[in-house]
């Protein structure tokens, strides 16, 4: 696999950072929040089949611009912003997998204490839809019963060649609770919304109680100042601007 991300990389496949498992930040980080100008982090990951346009949804949500012309990626790679959420500045931390088969085994090692899992199927490509219900299964195995799953279907600007429609969709979502968007990284429509929805549902679920931030797993840490565990504090100071880490 190391020798493959060489290879990769020697043929300029490869323009994203690409992560050695046994080096890999999740291993270190830990999830700290310092220093701090936001009030929460919560862990995301971006699941689907190869192609449907994970890594550019995560591209026009850091950096608001379409990779026309996107390589594979090869096992995880990852990207953070800072985004409002109610009121309060909340870091996402998010992993975008692969979703080259030859490479789930990697990947599913990183669905654990996941918040959010933004669920992406091609609008174009039914094949990718059939495909759900083995990421869900997945998704659900290895994700606490709190993590909000939203299933985005990308690639909304290719209308003339659309091959799933929106009603079927919806209806896969709200038969198995997902919240649910078709989205297009290329235009940039929905792409803000569908990390946001997801976002908000956690922050919910952190507020009525059903999100235990003191569980090992939740994928939600609080900035150190504040009381631990428990209830949001929907008051708590907004953080001191000036730093982005
Ligand atoms: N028209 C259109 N093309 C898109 C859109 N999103 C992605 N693409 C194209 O689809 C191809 C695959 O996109 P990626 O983001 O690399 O797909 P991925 O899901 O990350 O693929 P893997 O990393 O292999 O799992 C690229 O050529 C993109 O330019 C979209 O919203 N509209
Ligand atoms: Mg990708």
């Amino acid at each position: 696999m190391i020798a493959e991300e060489e290879e990769s990389r020697k043929k300029g496949k490869v323009s994203i950072e690409v992560y050695r498992l046994d080096r890999h930040p999740d291993r270190s980080i830990k999830m700290t929040a310092a220093p701090y100008n936001y009030s929460y982090i919560f862990k995301y990951i971006i699941i689907g089949d190869m192609g449907v346009g994970k890594s550019c949804l995560l591209h026009q949500f850091t950096e608001k611009k379409f990779m026309a012309d996107c390589p594979h990626t090869i096992g995880v790679e990852f990207g953070t912003r800072i985004m409002e959420v109610n009121g309060q500045k909340v870091k996402l931390q998010i992993w975008d997998t692969a979703g080259q088969e030859r490479f789930r085994a990697v990947t599913r090692s990183y669905y654990r204490g996941a918040a959010g899992a933004l669920m992406v199927y091609d609008i174009t490509r039914r094949s990718t839809y059939n495909h759900l219900s083995s990421w869900l299964t997945d998704a659900r195995n290895l994700t606490n019963p709190n993590t909000v799953i939203i299933l985005i279907g990308n690639k909304g600007d290719l209308e003339a060649q659309r091959d799933v429609t929106y009603e079927e969709a919806k209806q896969f979502a709200e038969e198995n609770g997902l919240l649910f968007l078709e989205a297009s990284a290329k235009t940039g429509e929905n792409v803000e919304e569908a990390f946001l929805e997801a976002a908000k549902r956690i922050y919910q679920n952190i507020q009525d109680g059903s999100l235990d931030l003191n569980a090992a797993e939740s994928g939600v840490q609080h900035k150190p100042s504040a009381p631990q565990g428990g209830r949001l504090n929907a008051d708590s100071q907004p953080a001191k601007e000036g730093c982005s880490c």
